[in-house]
């Protein structure tokens, strides 16, 4: 059919060749297949050749160019002279064609078989292959041997798909795109010659899409699918999966096949919810968290890639929260219930449970966040202080309650193990009195009821603690404390509100048996002497675990009512009428 629509052309007396057709290389080349085949079978003619000289050929040519195949290509054509008679350059357009269809002079039909994309063939074609003895009209002299400086920039075949070629896969890949997920990667775009069109990598920021949903070129949609993050591949796409006749009106142009490099770098599904990895769940588990409860633990926060993006660690602070309460992102806030102290999990946030399409900081919009998380430690503001039993003795006398002045051994650490104090560590025991606010409330809460002897594991919940401050350098804030403790020693304190007692009856001299030098008033010195004889004789007794000298000089300055130094007799009867309720008093 086209050899007899050329054959009139070939024929036609006027010369005006196909004149629909703009460019002369384009135009005759049927005429010529027709004159090619006419000669096929004579001997060859000198000077009728076809002669082919390969300029350069890549190292690497995965495809080369056979009949039936799509073609772009470079050519700048001369007479034997040098004289240019047609550039594809000059135009700023390939000469886009299918190959060994006639749709050019045959000569270069033959010329582009075996080509590679990127090679360069200088080819000369004699008339029989080319314009013949009419030439083409204004263009090409009759008889006229053509030379071709041919560069190939693009191959592709109706009949191709997309190409895909992984190059870099990473070890672990539990999930890859799929029809409808949300992605973000990294890709240069080239032509087939190399030439970059488009690149993420120099804009500074990931392309992000959905894929499968026909947001993307066909190629892409297709090519995508399958990916692992972190994993790069070559997809090739022919022009007609990308942007065909058209191009992009910008850097793609027509009938240009593309090939993105890309690299994966993150994925999800709009319908995810978190995914929680344990790395490492504590044997003994018995209190998991709940809503409400309040945490403090380490995290490392990356993207899928493994990017970085924000650590407890490096603040060398664990983050404190309350957990359910919207204090963190919603995924956060999933990820945290059913941990248990000193647990550590892993936790997978998609961008709508994260820090959305916007993102924060140094998270991009639209990243899927990983979190692996260690708990340190969580209570409930509602907790009050856990004791644990370790040893009881059999014979156990007397229970320790508020005034008692107990000595025991303590060893503090936090929930998760760190050594905060211990009284083993000074070889000596620690000594207070209890219900006097010389340790923290719960420690005060956790000595009593103790018998000499005993152990007990306490653990205190911050705000029974050390609060929210901690204590600089030493007790973290907000922190859960345990205590081991063994109680040494017990010694009862005096009935609550009592500073001194007498074992028995008062002397009814008591005035006088004070005043040691019998001068009518009684000095500190004497007041002092007095009450430690009675405490060493057993009359008496001070409260213990206290400096007995001030709670001495406390009751001399309670008798010395005008606060002249000594006290008068007349004071100290005073004392006698007086509110009976006053305890550190005589
Ligand atoms: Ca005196
Ligand atoms: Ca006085």
């Amino acid at each position: 059919m086209a050899r007899r629509v050329l054959s009139v052309h070939r024929h036609d007396p006027t010369g005006a060749l196909i004149p629909a057709i703009r460019w002369p290389v384009l135009a005759l080349q049927a005429a010529f297949l027709v004159s090619f085949v006419a000669c096929n079978d004579a001997p060859p003619v000198p000077g009728d050749q076809l002669l082919i000289e390969k300029r350069s050929v890549p190292d690497s040519c995965p495809r080369a160019v056979k009949e039936g195949d799509f073609v772009r290509y470079h050519y700048h054509g001369t007479f034997t002279d040098g004289t240019k008679f047609d550039s594809s350059y000059d135009r700023g357009a390939s000469n886009n064609v299918f190959v060994g269809k006639g749709q050019i002079i045959a000569g270069m039909d033959k010329a582009l078989i075996g080509m590679c994309v990127n090679e360069r063939r200088f080819v000369k074609i004699p008339p029989s292959l080319a314009y013949g003895s009419q030439g083409l009209s204004g263009v090409v002299p009759p008889d006229s041997v053509l030379h071709f400086d041919v560069l190939l920039l693009d191959i592709w075949n109706s009949e191709d798909s997309v190409q895909v070629e992984t190059y870099y896969k990473p070890e672990n890949c539990s999930r890859t795109v799929q029809v409808s997920d949300f992605i973000r990667y990294h890709y240069n775009g080239t032509l087939m010659d190399g030439t970059l069109f488009d690149s993420s990598h120099n804009r500074m920021r990931t392309y992000d899409t959905y894929v499968g949903i026909g947001w993307l070129i066909p190629g892409m949609d297709n090519g995508l699918l399958g990916m692992c993050v972190g994993e790069k591949r070559i997809i090739t796409v022919p022009p007609f999966l990308a942007y065909g006749e058209d191009g992009d009106g910008k850097d793609i142009p027509s009938q240009a096949s593309l090939v993105f490099d890309v690299v994966l770098l993150d994925l999800h599904n709009p319908k995810d919810r978190i995914t929680v990895d344990s790395l490492n769940v504590p044997e003994n588990c018995e209190r998991k968290t709940q809503v409400g409860d309040y945490i403090r633990y380490h995290y490392n926060g990356t993207l899928l890639d493994g990017t970085l993006f924000d650590s407890s660690y490096s603040r060398n602070q664990t983050y404190n929260t309350y957990i359910g309460k919207g204090y963190v992102i919603v995924g956060m806030d999933e990820g945290l219930l059913g941990v248990c102290i000193g647990e550590k999990r892993r936790v997978t946030i998609p961008p709508h449970l994260g820090y959305g399409e916007e993102g924060r900081g140094k998270i991009p919009g639209s990243a899927v966040l990983v979190f692996d998380i260690h708990v340190i430690d969580f209570h409930n503001p509602n907790d009050s202080v856990s004791i644990i039993s370790l040893f009881k003795p059999s014979n156990c006398l007397e229970q320790s309650k508020k005034g008692d002045y107990v000595k025991y051994h303590y060893n503090a650490t936090l929930m998760d193990g760190t050594l905060l104090d211990s009284t083993h560590q000074y070889g000596k025991t620690y000594n207070i009195v209890l219900g006097s606010g010389q340790v923290v409330m719960g420690m005060d809460i956790g000595l009593r009821d103790m018998c000499v002897g005993e152990k007990r594991t306490v653990v205190i919940p911050p705000h029974l603690g050390y609060g929210e401050d901690g204590v600089e350098g030493e007790v973290p804030g907000s922190a859960v404390l345990v205590f081991d403790i063994e109680l040494l020693e017990l010694v009862p304190g005096l009935p609550e509100g009592y500073m001194f007692i007498w074992n028995g009856n008062v002397s009814p001299n008591l005035f006088e048996e004070i005043d040691k030098d019998k001068n009518g008033e009684v000095l500190l010195e004497e007041f002092s002497d007095y009450i430690y004889t009675q405490v060493e004789v057993g009359k008496g007794k001070l409260a213990p675990g206290f400096d007995a000298t001030k709670i001495i000089e406390n009751m001399f300055r309670n008798q010395d009512r005008n606060q002249d130094g000594k006290i008068t007799e007349e004071e100290f009867k005073l004392k006698d009428q007086e509110d009976k309720e006053r305890h550190d008093e005589l």
